[in-house]
């Protein structure tokens, strides 16, 4: 069992956790098929981050919210970083966007054309011109390039275009800086995706030094991959820079994080934890899309799932388990697992909101508070975040 001064120690762990909320998740969003319009959505990205700013008030451990560019271009970033600090919120980590244009049909760092590459490199490096303005420590690049038949260009050479471009941003970087790189199984490619596994974003990331890092993004892989191990071994090498947590079903279904496998998200907080990694080094980032409910308190609950599933795997009686693995006791190892697991937390980080002055019930709290409704009066022509035009 837990002791009362371990709870404290969990109570205080919790106290300290920063999730980061995806500006796009507050903007409307669907499916290749229909972007079902919501009313209220943010118009700008200030009203992104008014909403943002309501999620962090009603959990507490919400401060930064990533932004995409260009999704979320404006002409001042610094203002844009200001009127952040204003509603108690930080600007985080600067996602690129080399996906979207007719130029990169046949990808982008990777593309066989060089004009269309150093387009691409010139996007990724006004992203670090945009970290600069806003104070920003992480840039995130997930790049959709690929190919979709064989022999449709060159598997190793994409690979040499993608690492010149990566050591161009990299030499590029402040000191205090960061790259992190994505993986993704597939999609939009159906071949060859050029960063499809952690492995291909580890080496990367290992050749071009300790400012590069790699991010996990938990719908990335193929079913029944143990994300776990992943992690563990990402950490264990100094070379796990953050998450994109999510659910999904299917694909990269981008659901709400702990809805799908929350007992995935904390088998993989579990080993952050034992890893170590359950610090500012880690950015613990949202990677969201709400299609069908209602957003801003689609995000409070998702918050809420990753601040459960941490307070599982903090509770993980360590002792016990050690001893167990230890013994060989297979069946009384498990169990310390699942002890913590089944354990309700939710009177625990209950308490914890109400010492960081957030609530006790976010989501009652932000329907009580009439932000919903006052949103869909105030904003007329809200526009799509970007995906599922
Ligand atoms: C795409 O599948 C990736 O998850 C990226 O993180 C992407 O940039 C993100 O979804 C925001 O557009
Ligand atoms: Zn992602
Ligand atoms: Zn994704």
């Amino acid at each position: 069992m837990t002791s009362r001064s371990d709870i404290s120690a969990v109570r205080a762990a919790l106290a300290t956790q920063a999730v980061e909320t995806p500006s796009w998740a507050y903007g409307n969003s669907g499916t290749r098929f229909k972007v079902f319009a919501r009313p209220g959505v943010p118009r700008t990205p200030e009203e992104k981050l008014d909403d943002a700013a309501r999620v962090h008030a009603h959990t507490g451990v919400a401060p930064t919210v990533a932004l995409h560019i260009p999704w979320d271009k404006v002409d001042d970033y610094g203002a844009l970083a200001a009127y952040a600090r204003e509603r108690g919120v930080r600007l985080g980590t600067v996602n690129a966007n080399v996906f979207q244009d007719d130029d990169y049909k046949l990808g982008s760092v990777c593309h066989p054309d060089a004009a269309v590459r150093r387009k691409a490199l010139g996007h990724l490096m006004e992203c670090v011109d945009i970290m600069d303005a806003t104070g920003s420590r992480d840039l995130k690049l997930w790049f959709s390039d690929g190919t979709n038949y064989p022999g449709q260009d060159d598997i190793r050479a994409r690979q040499d275009r993608l690492s010149e471009a990566l050591a161009a941003v990299y030499e590029r970087l402040g000191d205090d800086q960061r790259m992190l790189l994505e993986y993704k199984l597939f999609e939009p490619a159906f071949y060859a995706t050029d960063v499809p596994d952690w492995g291909t974003a580890y080496a990367h990331c290992l050749r071009l030094g300790e400012k590069a890092q790699v991010v996990v993004d938990t719908g990335h892989h193929a079913p029944g991959t143990n994300i776990e191990f992943i992690v563990a071994i990402l950490l264990r090498e100094g070379k796990l820079g953050g998450f994109d947590f999510n659910s999904r079903f299917y694909a990269d279904d981008d659901l709400m994080a702990g809805a799908a496998d929350p007992f995935q998200l904390f088998r993989i907080m579990y080993e952050v934890i034992r890893g170590g990694g359950f610090t500012p080094d880690i950015a613990f980032m949202l990677d969201q899309c709400h299609n069908i409910e209602e957003k801003v308190p689609a995000v409070i609950r998702s918050v809420m799932n990753v601040q459960e599933a941490t307070a599982k795997a903090l509770l993980v009686d360590a002792e016990a388990l050690a001893a167990a693995q230890r013994d060989g006791d297979v069946l009384a190892a498990n169990a310390a697992l699942m002890d913590a697991y089944n354990t309700d937390v939710r009177p625990l980080v209950a308490e914890v909101r109400a010492e960081l002055g957030a609530d006790a019930d976010p989501v009652a709290a932000y329907h009580a508070s009439g932000y919903g409704k006052r949103i869909v009066g105030e904003r007329v022509g809200g526009e799509q975040a970007g995906w599922g035009a």
